[in-house]
């Protein structure tokens, strides 16, 4: 049939790793958010998701090969201008995806997605937010708005005080988002935190892993440092490293992570490091033969 044919040889769309749309089968429903608009910095990680499908259509991930069967691919969320519109639509996708026991895979778009992401499991076992950044994004407010990429963690906290929340890689703050933090944060641990003493940082980090029954990974790409090019949209100097981070999800057991988000890729200013790293993480999290 001269459908067949068109089919074999024309292909369809730049997905995740090249995974299909099978919502029935997929464990693990993948979703981009390209949204921008509260940028205060370089503006374009509204082009995240595609340059994060891009690159890992175009790398080998070793532990990638269960992926296939697990992951369906449904494509962007409607966009909109407006922040708050954003986070509804957000928490509606993912209360819809774990409605059906399966887990999200957000692709930013920039780092407050995650606001609306996580209240979505508010009726479920609250997870533990594990966030890589390098920043707190504990503001009270930035740049005259209350809701946006350096505040979405402390409206979070406002609103659910009893949220477990650990902070990995910072490392660019505000003395007073750092009070807050200190008082606020269940486990904080900065990148000269990760350079004194990485085995002491791990044993409490494991602590806190295995206390907590699930667990939501936030990653904003800015936790690795400018010094390895990755393209953010709020680049700093003197962060981690892909293996310092893949060291501390070598003990989480994968059925443990309910949901994963990778954000502020800007493609803009990107080579590929950053949306490189992303794909590598979001593979490497899910699917990297545990010990
Ligand atoms: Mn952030």
């Amino acid at each position: 049939m001269k459908d067949d044919v068109l089919r074999f040889y024309l292909k369809n769309k730049v997905s995740l790793f090249g995974v299909g749309e099978d919502y029935e089968k997929a464990e693990y429903i993948v979703f981009g958010v390209p949204f921008d608009s509260t940028t205060t910095f370089i503006p374009g990680c509204r082009f995240g998701p595609f340059a994060i499908r891009l690159f890992s259509e175009n790398i080998d991930h070793p532990n990638i090969d269960e992926a296939y069967s697990k992951i369906a691919d449904l494509g962007d969320l409607a966009p909109t201008l407006s922040v708050e519109w954003m986070l509804k639509r957000v928490y509606r996708v993912v209360k819809e995806i774990i409605g059906y026991r399966k887990k999200p895979i957000i692709l930013g778009g920039e780092h407050t997605l995650t606001l609306g992401s996580i209240k979505a499991y508010a009726e479920y076992v609250k997870p533990m937010l594990l966030v890589f950044d390098a920043h707190l994004d504990l503001r009270s407010e930035f740049m005259d708005t209350r809701i946006n990429h350096a505040t979405w963690l402390r409206r979070l906290l406002e609103k659910r005080a009893d949220e477990k929340v650990a902070i990995i890689g910072y490392r660019d703050f505000s003395r007073e988002e750092l009070e807050y933090a200190k008082k606020n944060i269940d486990l904080l641990i900065s990148t000269q935190d990760v350079e004194r003493d990485v085995d002491k940082e791990l044993d409490r980090f494991n602590d806190l892993i295995e206390s907590s029954e699930k667990v939501y990974v936030s990653i904003d790409l800015d936790v690795i440092g400018l010094e390895n090019n990755v393209g953010v949209s709020n680049p700093s100097p003197n962060g981690l490293t892909l293996p310092q981070i893949t060291n501390f999800f070598k003990k989480i057991p994968r059925e443990k992570i309910v949901g994963l988000d990778v954000t502020e890729v800007n493609p803009l200013i990107d080579k590929g490091a950053s949306a490189s790293h992303a794909a590598y993480l979001i593979s490497y999290i899910l699917f990297h033969k545990q010990d």
